[in-house]
């Protein structure tokens, strides 16, 4: 037992030397080939749905972070057997590495837009860790003659280059991710003055407009992408009567609208987070398509992002008339790298996942037939409009309230279906009330709520509900997110002392 343990220490030792000097190698020339980060980003491609509705639901915003730190965990485990290996044969530990490192370059390389220098980081962490494991053995070979200072020194050189690695990686990703100084041109068709919410008169509602800062972010990447628009083009190809092709400035040169819309997610769950209200600044959708001139055999728009994902949007709802657009500002800045810097899209009243296309790069008229894309191969929807919902912020679930006036609030929202009418309240199962709603940010915007509650002593079970403008009442018909979003009412339970 005391003889093998160095040697599992040895394996985690190596690995992480290897690890570290690949993160740095990563971040120094592309930030997503980084090994661990390729392995975690295939699990997260390969995960079968109901196991990622579930991850997304049990961790919420962390889930990334515990598939990172799992995989993370599972090579550590390897690496140490790894080192018990080379305990007998150095041979056998390095052979076992190798195998680890061709797991990720694999992953890696089945990335849609992958190329051979992509591999640069795996080679380096595959030829580090075998050099460290190997020197870490001789040391230990030599260690009964010339005591264990050959290996403390052969350990301390592999740490420091593993944190040297880690942090200066980190260090360097933190520089690239730098927004880009970029100005952006007034809109031709501004959007009225957002009116000024409930943010100050109801403690605990959700504020009107999201700062970007705060805004949800939803994407299967590990990383933050670091698109930069001086190389960025949009081609807009597949049915159309000629392909073209935009460059930043060509497309900051055509007509600006700004729109204030409400984003969804369809992995939202009723009383969910992942749900924010900005305002957008871009381009018209179908001025794009214009350019090229749609075909009549389209009835998708498959839109790809910089590194080949891909989203498919319902040709026929994205040109109804909708204000669907290209976008490149939110909230009055250029968009955050987080919201797809330099280009995204934005439909309003379908969920982000077939719509929203972060980092785009093209447009491809097709047909639901002949191509599918990212979510569509995993079982999700190809027609999801946004559900009617209203959420409850305040109070919040299991709250311990005082008895006397309790004001309870939040946002409701129904894109392109009117906007919100009425939300209305149920305390215990009683009679449904009219909330008082907050001024309007437009149909295509979440609406903010109260409602003023005499509240008595005892438990309680508050709902909302919502009805759109074109009134349509929420349904309390209750569904998961998948596979074209979750219904029902928000409930909160409370306790009055
Ligand atoms: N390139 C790319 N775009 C994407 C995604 C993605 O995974 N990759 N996720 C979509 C989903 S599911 C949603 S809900 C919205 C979220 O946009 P946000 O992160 O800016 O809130 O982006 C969409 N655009
Ligand atoms: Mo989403």
């Amino acid at each position: 037992m005391r003889t093998r343990l160095p040697w599992a220490a040895y394996g985690v030792l190596a690995t992480i030397g290897g690890l570290g000097l690949a993160h740095a190698v990563a971040a120094l020339t592309d930030a997503d080939t980084s090994p661990v980060l390729a392995v975690g980003s295939a699990v997260i491609d390969l995960t079968p749905t109901p196991m990622k509705e579930w991850a997304i639901r049990t961790f919420g915003s962390a889930d990334k972070l515990i598939l990172v730190g799992s995989v993370l965990a599972g090579v550590l485990a390897l690496a140490a057997v790894a080192g018990l290996l080379a305990r007998r044969r150095i041979r056998y530990g390095a052979g076992l590495l190798l195998v680890l490192v061709a797991v990720a370059a694999t992953a890696v390389m089945t990335r849609p837009e992958a190329s051979v220098t992509d591999l640069g980081p795996s080679l380096v962490a595959a030829v580090a860790a075998v050099l460290a494991l190997a020197w870490l053995a001789r040391e230990q070979a030599g260690a009964p003659a010339g005591g264990r200072r050959g290996i403390l020194v052969a350990a301390g050189v592999i740490g420091a280059v593993a944190v040297i690695g880690g942090v200066g990686g980190q260090l360097v990703t933190k520089l690239r991710l730098r927004p880009e100084d970029v100005t952006l041109p007034d809109p031709t068709d501004p959007a009225p003055p957002l009116p000024r919410g409930l943010d100050k008169q109801v403690p605990g509602i959700t504020p009107f407009r999201t700062e970007n800062d705060d805004f949800y972010r939803v994407d299967t990447r590990l990383d933050t992408p670091v698109v930069s628009s001086e190389d960025w083009t949009l081609t807009i190809d597949g049915d159309v009567g000629r392909e073209v092709t935009l460059t930043y400035d060509e497309l900051l040169a055509l007509p600006m609208i700004e729109r204030d819309i409400t984003l969804t997610c369809v992995s939202n769950s009723v009383g969910g987070e992942y749900v924010g209200g900005a305002r957008w600044l871009g381009v018209r959708l179908t001025d794009v398509l214009d350019l090229a001139g749609v075909g009549d055999r389209a009835d998708q728009i498959l839109s790809t992002d910089f590194d080949g994902m891909t989203i498919s949007t319902p040709l026929a709802l994205a040109t109804d008339g909708r204000d669907a657009m290209i976008c490149v500002g939110m909230n009055g800045e250029p968009l955050p790298r987080e919201h797809g810097f330099p280009v995204r899209m934005v439909v309003p009243g379908l969920y982000g996942f077939i719509s929203a296309t972060k980092w785009l790069t093209r447009l491809t008229l097709t047909t639901y037939r002949d191509q599918e894309a990212y979510w569509t191969e995993r079982g999700w929807a190809t027609d999801a409009p946004i559900k009617i919902s209203a959420r409850i912020d305040t109070p919040r679930a299991l709250a311990d309230l005082e008895s006397g006036d309790v004001v309870i609030g939040g946002v409701a929202w129904a894109q392109e279906r009117g906007g919100i009418a009425k939300v209305q309240v149920q305390i215990d199962g009683g009679g449904w009330k009219d909330a008082n709603l907050g001024p309007s940010g437009g149909d295509d915007y979440w609406r903010q709520w109260f409602y003023r509650w005499p509240a008595t002593s005892g438990s309680h079970r508050i709902a909302a509900r919502a009805v759109s403008g074109d009134g349509e009442p929420q349904t309390a018909a209750r569904a998961e997110p998948f596979p074209d979003g979750a219904s029902g009412l928000h409930e909160v339970i409370v306790d009055v002392a």
